[in-house]
Formats: structure tokens, sequence, C-alpha cells
């Protein structure tokens, strides 16, 4: 008996990506079930060779579902995850809305899979930001070999993190600059086409944006908290996959060479790392790719036992859908959660 599986948002970037991902690595669901809000019901989605019609998330019974991998936003997972959850259905959730409160886990498999223990409390686990997801996939093995005191990263963040109006916008835009017609800004407090723009998400008292505060607190809350994170997050005129320029302050000496192997073995990441024209990779070779890329690897001369790396990976994959689905591999690979009709 297999799994039965809701996706949340079934119509969005992450949720098309999230039934995607489900049947590419033959997730063992006997049933996977698309949700949507008013707006969507009735649309059609793919999950492999199948199209499944959208229903409604607030008339659908979560009693006999096991797994609902939710991608509606903050606002809708803060109404319904409390519910689905106290239905014994397992959210686990692609917003905001849960990742900073103590007691739900907030989880990256490679990284911290043993802080899954305990979910059962609100049956709620949380999916990190995207540029957060990469960045603690290539910091975890390093941390590990030689503790890692200060992270200094920049992001070059496409525009698919900020959906399909987004990606839209971008498009429109890039023809309009062609055909000489007006630029519209609507989604991006600036034009995005041939430009970028140093801001994502909010503004905060402190200067910082809300998600250079996502990284800062999310580092901690996945790797360690007396890590120190200072980031800039920058949206680029790209349509798919995050890159980051990073660099880290260890409190060991590590060199390019023992980063690069360490990296090579870790679980997730690719390195790609030949100091020659193009012996790196760029966002839109990672565009439907799962691994977090690592190149670009030096020393950082300028600190006592620094190194600086160039990363990147597909916001809509690892940083969010192919993530969700991992954790719900996690899940089974731990034994932590069983068919609830087998169980019955
Ligand atoms: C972006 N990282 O690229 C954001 C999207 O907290 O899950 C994801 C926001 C989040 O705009």
């Amino acid at each position: 008996m297999g799994f039965k599986v809701a996706v949340v948002g079934a119509t969005g970037n992450v949720g098309r990506e999230m039934l995607n991902i489900l049947e590419e690595r033959r997730f063992p669901a006997d049933e996977v079930v698309a949700l949507a809000s008013s707006r969507s019901i009735g649309a059609e989605v793919s999950y492999g060779d199948k199209t499944l019609k959208c229903r409604h998330l607030d008339t659908y019974d979560f009693r006999d579902t096991d797994l609902c991998l939710m991608s509606a936003g903050g606002s809708v997972s803060k109404e319904w995850s409390p519910k689905i959850g106290a239905q014994g259905c397992v959210v686990i959730d692609n917003s905001s809305a849960w990742r900073y409160d103590s007691d739900i886990p907030l989880i990256v498999p490679e990284v911290n899979g043993d802080a899954l223990v305990g979910f059962r409390k609100r049956n709620i686990i949380a999916n990190p930001n995207c540029s957060t997801a990469q960045l603690v996939v290539a910091l975890k093995p390093l941390h590990d070999f030689a503790k890692i005191l200060r992270v200094v990263v920049s992001t070059y963040q496409s525009v698919s993190g900020a959906g399909k109006e987004a990606m839209d916008e971008l498009f429109s835009q890039t023809r309009a600059v062609f055909v000489s017609d007006a630029v519209e800004t609507k989604k991006f407090p600036k034009r995005i086409a041939f430009n970028l723009i140093p801001q994502i998400d909010v503004f905060m008292e402190d200067g910082y944006t809300k998600e250079e505060w996502k990284m800062m607190v999310e580092t901690k809350k996945i790797l360690d908290p007396k890590i120190k994170l200072t980031a800039t997050c920058v949206r680029v005129p790209v349509f798919i996959s995050h890159s980051e320029s990073v660099n880290v302050e260890f409190e060991r000496p590590i060199t390019p060479d023992e980063a690069r192997n360490i990296l090579r073995d870790a679980p997730g990441c690719l390195v790609i790392d030949k100091h020659e024209p193009g012996g790196y990779i760029t966002p839109h070779e990672a565009a439907g790719e799962d691994a977090t890329y690592i190149s670009r690897i030096r020393e950082d001369a300028t600190v006592e036992n620094g190194l600086a790396f160039w990363c990147v990976s597909d916001n809509l994959r690892k940083g969010a859908a192919l993530n969700t689905v991992q954790i719900a591999e996690e899940l089974i690979k731990r034994k932590l959660i069983e068919p609830k009709l087998k169980a019955a």
C-alpha cells in the first residue's frame, strides 16, 4: 500500500514542480490529489501521464491523506496547516509561515534530517527559503570539517522565485525593450529587464530586507546558531536558478583543494571547478537539475582561514519542490510515517 498525497497550490510554479518531482522520483504514492484555491478550481495539471483536475482545498477531507505538500503562500498555510495537521495528515510547507516557530522542524534532508524528530507535535514541517536551501547544502560539509565562524553571501536570484507573474513581467519587459514599447512595471519595484534590483521582499527596520534576514535566521536554525551571516539579496533578469557568491571564514585552516574534495563527496553537491573560461556553472545550466553546483573555489586571503566560492541551484527544485519531496522521502526512510490505510 502506498501513500495518499495532496499537493496544495498545484497550479503554481512550485506546485507543478512538486507534481513533476513526485513522478520523476517514483514517490510511493497510490494517489495524488491536486488542490487549489477557488481561482483555480477545475484547472488541469499534469502528474506523469495523468491529468489531474484541481479540487477545492476548502471542501477536501484530509483524514485519509498521509502527506500534504503545501505551496500556497503564507496566509493560506497559516490558516490551513494546523487544521490539516489536526486531521493526522503531515504538512510539508513551502512558505515562511512556520519556519521560525521553535516547535516546527525546518529541514534540508542532507543537512539536518535528525531534526525531524518531534514533527508529530504539530504535524507540520517547514521547507526553507530557496536561497537558504542551496547555501546550507554547500556549507554543511565544510562546517563539519573546519567549523564556520562567519559567512558573507551575495545572491543573484531569478525571477521565478517571485512567481509566475514575475516571470511574465521579465518576458514582457524584455519584449517591450526590443520593440521600443513602454516598459510596464507591476510586480517588481523597478524594471527588471536588462537591469537588476537590490531588493527582495520587504525592508526591515535595520535596513536589511526580509530575504536577507531569512537567510541569516534559517542558516542558524538549520546548521548552527553560532554562525554569523550577512547577506545582500539581488534580483537578476534570469528565469530560473539562484546564484550565490559566498565568502566563508572558518575556525580551522581549510585549503581550496580540501574544500573541493569534501564537496565532491557531499550529498546534493556537484563541483564544476576548472580554472579556465567556462569552467564553472551558470544558472542556465542548473535549471531543471537537482544538484547544488559549486564552482570558483578559492582562498579568501583577506581573513584567516577564508574561502570563497560560487554556488548555483534551481530555486524551484532544490530551493522548493525537490526539497519538499526529499523531506517526505526522509520521513519514509526513517520510518517516521506509514500509509494510513495500511496502518488502519
Ligand atoms: C525569492 N526566495 O526568490 C524568494 C522566494 O520565503 O519561501 C521564496 C520565498 C520564501 O523571491
